[in-house]
């Protein structure tokens, strides 16, 4: 080895300072003796401690919590007829994508199933420039002029006198303003529907929200909304599942998105969208396209399928991608366009200003993460954190000293505007009810039931009854039958009904599965003990896994259990490390006499059955559920008894949960 290969070899296994002096101890502190004083002249030591000092940036003002990963977006035909945006009209291009999913109201640190909104942002790196589709789970939002935002947010985020409570709005704060503000009726339902807990990022839709426009070569327009349906069904967790998660696994959404993608099991969306030539734009009585309120039913306008966006890769870094990942909804390349939706338009100033903040300093853009996979050039220079080094002479347009090349780039679309300044809401955007009528009438029985519950809860936690009485008035004007029955749970008289129920429904506002959907990457725990059926337990564990379902053997403790045919078998974990609400089903097979005297067994078939999952037992194992109070008897597709219960299991993971069962009396 020669002195420089050796020297080489030496720097690259070896620590060194950001100054790259190789580090020799990083353990011990400079000291005028092993006892002394340390010596201020230690440089690795300030360095080190300086660099620490300085690791927190600011959390995002709203969706603080997030998780992302990198991907691809491929559409399934050119979409000429309506863009000229390159990604959506070339066949062959393969976009590379991040997308961050989020919560809203939590801190960075808190917990991932909270009753919230879900952020679903996707950064699109095209070949015209990087175009950010910044968007909801939910096709709604709670307002529709973006200067009520600070407001909106002061009130969900926890209250300022005492900082609580923390990833929730049960509070008098949030329905005050809510019930003051009654735009925000129709957004709210969703926000006490399952929607606002989604079993998973992989499971949930995503909503551009707005109507943005398309525009194509010869400079028409059309007005879309942007939708993503997910390839493993829509599903949710139900409310007390999602609490319980929030102390189980705080990182429950986060989780199963890293797990599936490292397991290879990548996640999908197709993109749909719903198109809207500007002739129709005022054909909708009652929708005004401008107003992020409202959605347009399918059955109006169907949703055009035009590609597939694929997640692939998991960040190398937290901090690096999914914290200084930066969207801005003004992010938009040739060919796409905004609308005068005013909730759209103060969007666009909000999020580059934020960066500012947040990223310390003007370029941010320069971050990998953020960076265009085009070149850059232009004239803006210098700022913090600068990483470029520009060449040449010429920093200004126009110039003759250095190049200069305006090709043909974004045009705006020429829309003609006309009207005087004026402070003043369109009287389009006056009915607030009429759709949230629509989402409730939408639903299917045990999801009218979910929403009665949340709203009790919710407003249960509110501690003004004023407020209280105001949102079961505004419930009224929503539906009577649903403001009679949430005013009966939070002490609130009655209510005199006061308008009649529209009566019209949207099918795809519900969740209530039509079909079965992919069973791929669902998760079953088989409760162990000694005495198991080897056989039996192999059996079922090979025919699930077949279909892409992950089985886990959940034993007293680590290690194995001893079998029927005298060999241990190999738990996967301790049942006490986890809990049912991790779950997607549960079995119990035959030949564990512990189990029945077990009460963590039994809490988890009771509480899975009470969630609506499919339990599954055999022999002995139905003790365990009859300790459970699960009547056996009982019609129900999901609960499967007997030896062979994998054809059973699998087409009750098809279509989620029962939640046809009368589980009132089950204890968890
Ligand atoms: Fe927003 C973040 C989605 C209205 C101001 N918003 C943020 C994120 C998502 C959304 C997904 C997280 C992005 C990420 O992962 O980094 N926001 C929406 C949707 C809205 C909406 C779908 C309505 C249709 N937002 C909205 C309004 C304003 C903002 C009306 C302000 C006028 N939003 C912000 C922000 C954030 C943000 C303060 C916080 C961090 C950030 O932007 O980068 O600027």
């Amino acid at each position: 080895m020669t002195a420089t290969s050796d020297h080489r070899a030496f720097n690259e296994a070896a620590l060194t300072t950001d100054q790259g002096i190789p580090v020799a101890d990083t353990d011990n502190s400079l000291r005028a003796g092993a006892r002394g004083p340390s010596l201020l002249e230690d440089f690795h030591l300030r360095e080190k401690l300086m660099r620490f000092d300085h690791e927190r940036i600011p959390e995002r003002v709203v969706h603080a919590r997030g998780a992302g990963a990198h991907g691809v977006f491929k559409i399934y035909e050119p979409l000429d007829e309506y863009t000229t945006a390159d990604f959506l009209t070339d066949p062959d291009a393969e976009t590379p994508v991040f997308v961050r999913f989020s919560t809203v109201q939590g801190s960075r640190g808190s917990t991932d199933t909270p009753r919230d909104v879900r952020g679903f942002a996707t950064k699109f790196y095209t070949r015209q420039g990087n175009f950010d589709l910044v968007g909801n789970n939910m096709p709604v939002f709670f307002i529709q002029d973006g200067i009520k935002f600070p407001d909106l947010v002061h009130a969900l985020k926890p209250e300022p006198h005492h900082e609580m409570p923390q990833a929730a709005s049960a509070h008098d704060t949030f329905w005050d303003f809510v019930t003051l503000q009654p735009e925000t009726m129709h957004h709210l339902i969703w926000l006490m529907s399952d929607r606002a807990l989604p079993r998973s990022y992989r499971m949930m839709q995503g909503f551009g929200v707005h109507t943005f426009r398309l525009v194509n070569g010869h400079g028409r327009s059309t007005f879309v909304k942007f939708h993503w349906t997910p390839a493993l069904g829509t599903h949710s967790l139900v409310f007390d599942e999602a609490q319980k998660i929030s102390g189980k696994d705080p990182d429950f959404n986060r989780r199963d998105l890293w797990e599936a993608i490292e397991a290879g099991n990548f996640p999908s969306w197709e993109l749909g969208v719903q198109f809207i030539p500007s002739e129709r734009a005022f054909e909708f009585d009652d929708i005004d396209l401008l107003d992020a309120t409202k959605l347009i039913p399918e059955e109006l306008v169907p949703v055009t399928p035009v590609g597939r966006l694929t997640l692939n890769r998991n960040p190398d870094n937290f901090f690096a991608e999914t914290e200084q990942v930066a969207f801005s909804v003004g992010n938009i390349v040739p060919g796409i366009d905004f609308t005068d939706d005013p909730l759209l338009q103060a969007r666009l100033f909000s999020y580059l200003d934020t960066q500012l903040t947040r990223l310390g300093g003007p370029n941010f853009a320069q971050l990998p993460i953020n960076r265009p996979r085009v070149p850059v050039r232009n004239h803006q220079q210098d700022g913090f954190h600068q990483q470029r080094v520009p060449v040449g002479r010429a920093n200004y347009s126009p110039n003759s000293l250095g190049t200069q090349d305006d090709g043909a780039g974004f045009t705006h679309h020429p829309e003609l505007v006309d009207g005087p300044k004026e402070r003043k809401r369109s009287v389009t955007f006056a009915d607030h009810y009429s759709q949230a009528t629509l989402f409730w009438n939408s639903m299917s029985a045990w999801e009218r039931e979910h929403i009665v519950a949340a709203y009790r809860f919710e407003l249960g936690k509110v501690t003004t009854m004023a407020i209280r009485v105001r949102m079961v008035e505004h419930l009224n004007r929503v539906d009577h039958d649903l403001a009679v029955a949430v005013a009966a749970g939070i002490g609130v008289e009655e209510p005199v009904k006061s308008v009649d129920n529209h009566g019209r429904a949207s099918a795809a506002l519900s969740q209530a599965p039509t079909s079965p959907g992919p069973v791929t990457t669902r998760k079953v725990a088989v409760l162990m003990g000694d005495g198991v059926s080897a056989r039996w337990v192999a059996g079922l564990s090979e025919n699930l896994a077949e279909h892409g379902v992950t089985v886990e053997l959940l034993g007293p403790v680590d290690g194995t259990v001893d079998t029927d045919d005298g060999l241990p078998m190999e738990v996967t974990r301790a049942m006490s490390t986890v809990a049912s609400v991790v779950y997607d089903a549960v079995v119990v097979p035959d030949g564990v006499l512990s189990l029945a005297a077990d009460g963590l067994a039994v809490q988890f078939a009771a509480e899975a059955y009470k969630h609506g999952k499919p339990v599954a037992a055999a022999g002995t194992g139905e003790d365990v559920l009859l300790r459970a109070h699960i009547r056996l008897d009982a019609e129900d597709p999901a609960l499967i008894l007997g030896d062979a219960p994998a054809a059973g299991l699998l087409a009750a993971l098809a279509v989620h949960r029962n939640f046809a069962r009368d589980i009132a009396a089950i204890p968890a």
